[in-house]
Order: structure tokens, then sequence, then C-alpha cells
């Protein structure tokens, strides 16, 4: 069994949702939070039998896109508290972040 951690974002975590009922993919889904753009993403953890990993790779594949965002970095004040302008920088977020671990038990009680 391997356990897949899957970052994505907000706006495709619906539909993965409803790919993961509809081919009786278990799956858990956590409200998480980018580091970089502190902004909302989803987090899933999928438990998964070792044959099914490439079809759930292959689902967050095709559910998951790439777009582009802006952001705005913290505005700076050198000692003179003087503002420095800090413009929007853009970075492209996604698809999706996946990481697969091996699961050493899996228990349900
Ligand atoms: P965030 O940390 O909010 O990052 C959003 C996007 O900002 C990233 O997209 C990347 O394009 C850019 N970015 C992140 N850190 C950067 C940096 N230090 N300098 C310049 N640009 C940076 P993705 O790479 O697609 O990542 C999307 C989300 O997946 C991330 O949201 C984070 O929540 C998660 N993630 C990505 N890599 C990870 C990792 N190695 N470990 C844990 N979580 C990760």
């Amino acid at each position: 069994m391997k356990m897949i951690i899957a970052i994505v974002q907000d706006k495709d975590s619906n539909r993965l949702s409803n790919q993961f009922i509809e081919q009786n993919i278990r799956a858990t889904k956590l409200s998480t939070t980018g580091g970089f753009l502190r902004s909302g993403n989803t987090t899933f953890l999928i438990g998964i039998e070792d044959d099914r990993v490439q079809e759930v790779m292959d689902l967050i594949k095709e559910t998951s896109h790439t777009r582009d965002q802006f952001m705005t970095p913290p505005v700076n004040m050198d000692v003179s508290m003087d503002q420095t302008a800090s413009y929007p920088v853009e970075v492209t977020v996604g698809g999706a972040t996946c990481f697969v671990l091996p699961v050493e038990a899996f228990q349900q009680f």
C-alpha cells in the first residue's frame, strides 16, 4: 500500500473529489495554506493499493491545472522608515504537487 499526498489548487479540488468518489478511491481532504503564497490550497491524503497508484496519479494529472497568479511581496521599510515600493510578481502554480510514500501498516478499528 502507498500513501499519496497531493497538494492541488482549491479550484480543482471539487472535481478531483468527485472523480475519487466515482472511481471508488478513498481520500481525505484537508484545507491547507501554501507556505509561499500564503493562500488556500487543498491537500488530499489517499491510501491506495500499489497497483492503483498510477490510476490515481493519472486522475490528479488530468484534473489539476497550471495557473498564473500574482503575489505582492511584503512592503519593506528601511532604517529611515521610508517605504520601498513592492511590485506584484507573477508565479505559476500547479498543476499538483504529489508525494508517494510507502505505508508500513494499515488498520481500521
Ligand atoms: P505555495 O508555497 O503557496 O507556492 C505557490 C507557488 O509559488 C509554487 O507553485 C511556485 O510556483 C511558487 N513558489 C513557491 N516557493 C517559491 C520560492 N521560494 N521562490 C519562488 N517561487 C516560489 P507550486 O510549486 O505548484 O506549489 C504549489 C503548492 O504546493 C505550494 O504553495 C505548497 O503549498 C505546495 N508545495 C510545493 N512544493 C512543495 C514541497 N516541496 N513540499 C511541501 N509542499 C510543497
